[in-house]
């Protein structure tokens, strides 16, 4: 039987041996052969890991990366830095130090191989595609037990092929190929499924170019997204010095994917995704004159070499409009020496872009905020309300080219058709890689790292754990939220939040900050209540702070129409019941403050073969609503114990 590449990396990682397929939807179980860990997801996941007992990790390859979290205001992110450097060292963990880039780009760059498997504790941990790995994002606490050997757990994702044909023209980039596919398939479009790409356009693609799209396939909400390994991924691995774990893979002939999307590369237009929604496209025709007042390139999905070659020519020998600010966050060390050996670096300052480090930055509200009400183009691949810094602000998502032309003219504007002629960056990239690895630090031999010391500054606290649900419970609604409620609206991110990152009770006070200011007190006075949500609630990051805070504050349950995949996780790693409705109009039968009373519970959670459905009462207006745990038996035993450490404590 002919397989997709998705289906023959899952099939030799299965960790019960099957001959056949699985079927999309099936719980499977697969063994992970790389991790990564970034600063503002590690720190809780190394706490667990090291409650784990084990003397070092059992993965093949681990590292932890410190990108996010760089201000440094104050102590904490220091203090946050040094106890990953110390885990790292005593558990046999590459560190990568502050300064070195961002996760994805370093790891594709320094560590990632075809045919190999990765889990990370950051959504866009499928960058790795790019090079045909299967890479995913889940929580940290699913990271710390791949760390430790165990398998990883999930439903075999349905694959869907996108065959890509044709040629990008002058003007139109990567991007514009995700852009056009959020476009088409939403952001809710790809949960449960990979995102498989092939068809003679793909050969066109560099490995950077394809990383912008399975970087970006995360906000489709997708399990993974995969390009096959072939001449461009083996030059890009010789270019790092890495060529000896080049092997040709692709999909069988024949293979059978859900659904195929044709995408041809030389009809595509420059796009950009509007306020305040990755899936909110509209061509950049379309929005031509509209003015702008910030520029950003950078952040995991774009800010490759070729990224900032192309804004070089654009902005050759021009300046930064006075109306504009512009800023430059390069993904990784390597990346930015290799721009200054070709003059790109000198063109940008030249021009009056303000050069930031290497490092998440403004993608994640750690600075460079824009002004009230601004204008933001940014090469980003997120854009939700607020995540910027400015509340009001409009971040639009385009490709560097249509931000390095919105940086000179201070408008949109469609480089549609222009004809952009690329130098030749290669020789630069070859001068640079010998200095790839010099922050990283590689593990210590066992012997060394018996006599290594954590260091444990104070705002590290320990992971707080969950009780167990009683049978019968009167909850309180805390909050009731719309479609597409995101990670970024439970738990915000940005300068203020960060920090607390590694202190569960201080940053459960910023839970659902922004849409319902009053929501800790309320929390914190009910003791104990639920959640209301709409369609793919929790889409976006993979932080588990957005289970692990509320079920602090004594979140029980979240209801919901249907739920983003790393989130639901993350909502039973830490207890929290991930109900949905059955009937989506019962939604409308609930407000928020209304009381609902849940009964036999603990028959749902034991029995779980049964058909998961419950029916409960709002005790407020006297209606029943009948809504279904989705979860297989071992979430369900999971759920019961109160989450997944108290789980494991028991066993
Ligand atoms: C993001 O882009 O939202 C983040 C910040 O990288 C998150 C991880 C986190 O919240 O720490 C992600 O994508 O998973
Ligand atoms: Fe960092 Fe932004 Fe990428 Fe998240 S999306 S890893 S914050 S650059």
């Amino acid at each position: 039987m002919p397989n997709t590449l998705s289906e023959k990396i899952i099939l030799s990682h299965l960790a019960d041996k099957a001959t056949h397929l699985p079927k999309a939807g099936e719980p499977i179980s697969i063994h992970i052969d790389q991790t990564l860990t970034q600063d503002a997801t590690g720190t809780m996941a190394y706490l667990q890991f090291e409650t784990m007992g084990l003397s070092r990790v059992k993965s093949e390859l681990s590292v932890s990366y410190v990108d996010h979290n760089t201000l440094q205001e104050d102590y904490k992110n220091q203090d946050d830095h040094r106890y990953l450097q110390s885990v790292a060292a005593k558990y046999g963990i590459w560190f990568s130090r502050a300064g070195n880039g961002i996760c994805h780009q370093v790891h594709l760059e320094c560590f990632g191989a075809p045919g190999k498997t990765l889990l990370g504790a950051d959504s866009h941990t499928p960058t790795g595609g790019a090079l045909g790995m299967l890479a995913i994002g889940s929580g940290g606490l699913d990271v710390a037990l791949a760390m430790g050997g165990a398998a990883f757990d999930l439903l075999m994702p349905e694959i869907i092929g996108v065959r890509l044909s044709g040629k990008l023209t002058g003007g139109t980039s990567a991007k514009d190929v995700i852009l056009d596919l959020l476009r088409r398939e939403t952001v809710k479009g790809g949960v449960g499924a990979i995102y498989e790409y092939f068809g003679e356009g793909i050969a066109g693609l560099s490995v950077t170019e394809r990383a912008s799209i399975t970087n970006m396939g995360a906000e489709l909400g997708a399990t993974s997204s995969i390009f096959p390994s072939d001449e461009k991924t083996k030059v890009f691995l010789e270019d790092r010095g890495r060529g000896g774990l080049w092997k040709e893979l692709s999909a069988d002939a024949g293979a059978v994917y859900k659904r195929v999307i044709d995408i041809d590369l030389s009809a595509l237009r420059p796009l950009a995704a509007c306020p305040h929604s990755p899936d909110n496209i509209k061509p950049v025709s379309e929005l031509a004159g509209l003015p702008v007042d910030q520029v950003v390139i950078g952040s995991c999905t774009n800010s490759s070499l070729d990224d900032l070659a192309a804004v070089a020519v654009i902005v050759s020998g021009k300046t930064v409009h006075p109306r504009v600010s512009a800023g430059v966050a390069c993904g990784s060390r390597t990346t930015l020496l290799a721009a200054e050996k070709a003059g790109i670096l000198s063109e940008l300052l030249r021009a009056g872009f303000r050069v930031l480090e290497c490092a998440c930055g403004p993608c994640i509200g750690m600075g460079f905020a824009p002004k009230s009400g601004g204008v933001s183009l940014r090469t980003f691949n997120r854009n939700f309300k607020g995540r910027s810094g400015s509340a009001d602000a409009g971040v639009y998502l385009v490709s560097p080219q249509t931000a390095a032309a919105a940086a000179i003219s201070a408008v949109f504007t469609d480089l549609a058709g222009e004809n952009i002629t690329m130098p030749d960056t290669r020789p630069f990239l070859l001068q640079s890689q010998r200095f790839s690895s010099d922050m990283l630090i590689s593990p210590l031999s066992p012997e060394e790292a018996k006599n290594i010391e954590i260091e444990r500054g104070p705002n590290i606290k320990p992971c707080p754990i969950s009780t167990p649900i009683a049978d019968k419970v009167d909850l309180p609604v805390l909050f009731k939220g719309g479609d597409n409620i995101s990670t970024d609206d439970i738990m915000p991110a940005g300068a203020k939040v960060l920090p607390f990152r590694s202190n569960i009770p201080e940053i459960s006070k910023f839970v659902f900050s922004a849409l319902s200011p009053d929501f800790y007190q309320k929390a914190k006075k009910a003791g104990s209540g639920l959640i209301i949500g709409g369609v793919n609630y929790g889409q976006g990051s993979s932080r588990e702070h957005a289970a692990l805070a509320p079920m602090y504050l004594g979140v029980k349950i979240v209801a919901a129409k249907s739920f983003a995949r790393i989130h639901k996780a993350n909502l039973i790693n830490y207890g929290i019941l991930p109900l949905t409705f059955i009937n989506p109009e019962d939604y409308d039968l609930i407000q928020t403050d209304d009381i609902l009373e849940f009964k036999d519970l603990h028959q749902l959670l034991e029995k779980k073969s049964g058909d998961g459905q419950l029916e409960i009462l709002n005790r407020t207006n006297g209606k029943r609503i009948s809504l279904v745990l989705q979860a297989g038996e071992n979430e369900a035993q999971i759920l019961r114990s109160g989450g997944r450490i108290p789980h494991m404590k028991g066993n």
